[in-house]
């Protein structure tokens, strides 16, 4: 085996080498791909009689949790009915995720002076 000859069974090994590596990376990279962004979630609390934020805008796909921290029942309820808790006691949560666009209203139907207003919109 002479020097050139040497060189181009190195490259050729190299070359190899470089194959595994991108075999390899092809195998890992679906996994890797596959795995969504996790969509986030958001809290409101529910606090002195007020949701806060009383107004959000959020992704489409979030998840917005609503904690009742006052020591009176309350509820989160939409005023096109898309959703509704039940009368959230002290630390009771209630979420709904917003899956389309759109500007979501709702009140607390024990005090309707409570209001608050989730804005959907693609970021
Ligand atoms: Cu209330």
């Amino acid at each position: 085996m002479n020097r050139a000859t040497a060189s181009v069974a190195l490259r050729s090994l190299r070359a190899g080498a470089l194959l595994v590596l991108i075999v390899g990376a092809a195998f890992v990279a679906p996994a890797a791909s596959t795995s969504a962004a996790p969509s986030s979630t958001v809290d409101i609390n529910i606090a002195k009689f007020a949701y806060a934020p009383k107004e959000i805008t959020v992704a489409p796909g979030t998840k917005i949790v609503w904690v009742n921290q006052d020591q009176t029942p309350h509820t989160v309820t939409s005023n096109d009915k898309s959703f509704a808790s039940k009368g959230l006691d002290t630390d009771d949560k209630f979420e709904h995720t917003f899956a389309k666009e759109g500007d979501f209203s709702y009140i607390c139907t024990v005090h309707p002076f409570m209001t608050g207003v989730v804005h959907v919109r693609k970021q």
